[in-house]
């Protein structure tokens, strides 16, 4: 019997048509999804305090709505897509748990600092950039409820984008000093962004399994490729230097040639040794036990079921 639910799974991801929450699939799928959607929504989540530091310090009234907005669309991502977690039969409290006790990882890029304004730019102008580079294919994912949240966070990731460049080319257009402040960010976010990506396919134990089951669309080194792509003439537009002797034109691939970042550096990283791996998790979990109330109270609310309606 399994066999044959198999081989209608299989026909339909042949057909690239999508995997329902109530269709028949196998445990592997199921858990390749909890995995890569929980940590994609840790990721919106750790994601919000590295430009959430910067609210209380944006230059301007403007520039604090705008910085305010964005950190407020990332923990909407992060709700949406640990909803789309929920329909794999897993509960949110316990991927919360799990990101707390370290079980599960986040992306690598926000264990990183952010020293100076312009990383607010960098970020929105990198780090969104790689986002979007790696979530549009996955609006083709074949699990229904993760590519559907990905249409809206993709609209809403390419306006933090393009608000992060719009950032840059303001500080560009300034001083000096405000020139070199960019150009410090951007050669500390520009190998840890490439890192975004995942490890060299050769090296990337989940790619083939995963792109066979159309939960990924493209391997990490074909979206690093079309990030390095995008990303070149927008920084000779914007006038920085990317901080990579290697990076040249091939005219013969017609792809910009790139080296490689530390994959040692990458691999402390996700371990938990990066430079503020601690201090995100210690954060994460103080507002956690902070919001323990809230949540006591909504369960309480809650349980008070049809009675409430009189209330
Ligand atoms: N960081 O076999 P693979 C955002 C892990 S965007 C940490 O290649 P896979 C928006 C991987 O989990 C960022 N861990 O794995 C935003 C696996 O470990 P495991 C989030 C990484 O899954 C912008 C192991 O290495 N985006 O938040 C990383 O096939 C600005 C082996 O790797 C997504 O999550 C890494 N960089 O490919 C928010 C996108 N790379 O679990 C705020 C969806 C790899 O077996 C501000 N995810 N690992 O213990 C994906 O596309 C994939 O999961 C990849 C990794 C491509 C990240």
């Amino acid at each position: 019997d399994e066999e044959r639910l198999n081989a209608e799974f299989e026909a339909v991801i042949a057909r690239q048509e999508r995997i329902e929450p109530r269709d028949w699939m196998p445990e592997g799928y199921r858990k390749t999804l909890v995995r890569q959607i929980a940590q994609h929504a840790h990721s919106e989540i750790i994601g919000m305090q590295p430009e959430g530091a910067w609210i209380s310090r944006a230059p301007s009234l403007r520039r604090k709505a705008i910085l305010l907005a964005k950190v407020q669309d990332e923990a909407g991502h992060g709700l949406y897509l640990y909803s789309a977690a929920e329909t794999l039969g897993v509960d949110r409290a316990e991927l919360t748990r799990r990101l707390i006790s370290g079980a599960q990882k986040y992306s690598s890029i926000f264990n990183y600092p952010t020293p100076d304004y312009a990383d607010v730019g960098t970020i929105g102008w990198l780090v969104d950039g790689a986002a979007i580079c790696n979530q549009v294919p996955l609006c083709r994912s074949s699990y229904g409820p993760y590519s559907r949240a990905m249409i809206r966070i993709c609209k809403e990731e390419s306006f933090h984008q393009r608000q992060g460049y719009e950032l840059l080319l303001t500080m560009m257009r300034g001083t000096g000093e405000q020139r070199a402040l960019v150009q410090d960010s951007v050669d500390r976010w520009w190998w840890p962004s490439l890192m975004m990506f995942g490890p060299p396919d050769a090296d990337s134990p989940n790619t083939a399994q995963s792109m066979h089951w159309g939960i990924k669309r493209h391997t990490n080194d074909e979206l690093r490729q079309r990030f390095v792509d995008m990303t070149v003439p927008q920084a000779d537009a914007l006038g920085v230097r990317l901080p990579d002797p290697d990076l040249a034109w091939n005219p013969e691939r017609g792809h910009y040639d790139f080296g490689q970042p530390d994959w040692a550096e990458f691999t402390r990283v996700i371990k938990g040794d990066g430079p503020c791996n601690a201090e995100r998790i210690a954060h994460r979990r103080r507002a956690h036990e902070d919001g323990a109330w809230v949540r006591e109270a909504a369960a309480a609310f809650a349980a008070r079921g049809p009675a409430r309606a009189g209330t």
